[in-house]
């Protein structure tokens, strides 16, 4: 059985097992970071090299004894794999460890659970779970299919079993759909709304952790929950911002942060969240520019727009967290442009939390929004925005 978190502090020991992509992440860092976020506590990180997965433990045998002996040695009580696990070494790593042995999708989705605070962020890792959850079945009953006479034989109980299980998953798997659909439909009908006032929509949007809900709450003045968690935020939040020289409002969403890999069920199930940023007017990309990896991050962030159709949405990079750089790496000029898939996008370094940049960011957009507002109207842009000033 999989057993899931504990609620706090569950000492637990890391895997990464290097197969030769490029992301890999030696120090396992953003595993302990999902870990403490999931409420575990990393005792061990363990890490080694492999051309391939084995088929049946995913590690070695040899490997695998090494991480009995350590969580034995330790007192862990539950082991981490960076890498995704099939069903099937999930199972055999359990019964070789004696241990619950989850990934790093399980954890992600594990964390997405115990954040969801609306109506359709619960429903939404609902259905990514469900997801889940359904391709791990199958393999779940093999043995009792094995009991039941073998390769070629229907219709023994590991098999009714399995098509009953699939059977209910897949019906909650529907009514849940059909839930979220009607919110997302109370969803479009807000937007619309929106798009009557003839708003201007920006959207925060990076990689998780990169300071998106401190920005917000300098911004805008609000007090939307900002931890040094990953996926503090999950629900949107949308506030209006003033901006004096362009003499008008602006709304701008918090909402949540990407991550490499994001489980493609959870990319699915926050379609309705996700859709903020592909109708947004302009992309604030928040980077963290004090983490060594933010390159990386910003291309993981990118893959993600891919995906659900808003990489051609403006977006200008706020490389947040100058405070933490340390002087080598100080920007020599606040504002330039910085190269992200062939293009040559607007930057400008800000921090959010002390804060430094945040006047120069108002103007740029500021300055955005009104070329944005001549383009749409070239004659009456002048009178109109001293009129939505004077509103
Ligand atoms: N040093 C420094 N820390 C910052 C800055 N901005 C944010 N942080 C810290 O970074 C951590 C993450 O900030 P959040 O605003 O929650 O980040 P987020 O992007 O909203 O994260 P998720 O909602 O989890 O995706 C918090 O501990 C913040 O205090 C900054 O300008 N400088
Ligand atoms: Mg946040």
């Amino acid at each position: 059985m999989t057993a899931a978190p504990k609620a706090t502090d569950t000492p637990t020991i890391l895997v990464g097992v290097d197969l030769g992509v490029p992301h890999f992440d030696k120090e396992l860092e953003e595993l302990g970071l999902l870990a403490q976020s999931a409420g575990m506590s990393p005792v061990a990180r363990i890490t080694c090299k492999r051309k391939a997965p084995d088929a049946a433990l995913f590690v070695g045998s040899g490997k695998a004894d090494e991480i009995k002996q350590l969580a034995i040695q330790l007192g862990a009580k539950e082991v981490l794999f960076d890498q995704s696990l099939s069903p099937g070494q999930q199972r055999n790593l359990e019964r070789h460890l004696e241990l619950p042995v989850n990934d790093r999708t399980y954890l992600i989705l594990e964390i997405f659970a115990q954040r969801a605070r609306s109506h359709e962020g619960k429903l939404q890792v609902e259905l990514a779970r469900l997801q889940y959850l359904s391709t791990r079945l199958v393999r779940r009953w093999s043995h009792l299919e094995r009991q039941s006479g073998g390769i070629g034989m229907r219709g023994g109980p590991g098999e009714a079993q399995i098509e009953l299980d699939k059977r209910m998953i897949g019906e909650t798997i529907k009514r849940t759909k059909e839930r979220l659909s009607k919110v997302k439909r109370q969803r479009q009908t807000q937007r619309r709304q929106r798009e009557r006032r003839d708003a201007f929509n920006i959207s925060l949007i990076g990689y998780t952790n990169a300071g998106k809900s401190t920005l917000f709450n300098a911004l805008v003045k609000a007090r939307v929950y900002a931890a040094d968690q990953l996926f503090a935020t999950l629900d949107t939040t949308t506030r209006q911002l003033y901006l004096g020289e362009a003499g008008r409002s602006v709304s701008l969403s918090d909402t949540v942060g990407f991550i490499r890999d994001l489980p493609h069920g959870l990319i699915d199930a926050f379609q309705a969240t996700l859709q903020e940023a592909v109708d947004a007017d302009l992309l604030l990309h928040v980077v963290d520019a004090s983490n060594s990896n933010f390159v990386e991050q910003i291309q993981q962030v990118q893959s993600v727009l891919k995906e659900i159709g808003a990489e051609h949405v403006q977006q200008l990079l706020v490389f947040n967290k100058v405070d933490a750089l340390d002087s080598d790496h100080m920007p020599v000029k606040m504002e330039d442009e910085f190269e992200v898939d062939g293009v040559q996008l607007g930057r400008i370094f800000v921090s959010a939390a002390i804060p430094i940049g945040l006047d120069a960011l108002r103007q740029r957009l500021a300055a955005i929004v009104s070329a944005h507002t001549d383009s749409l109207n070239p004659q009456v842009s002048t009178l109109d925005a001293v009129g939505t000033a004077a509103r």
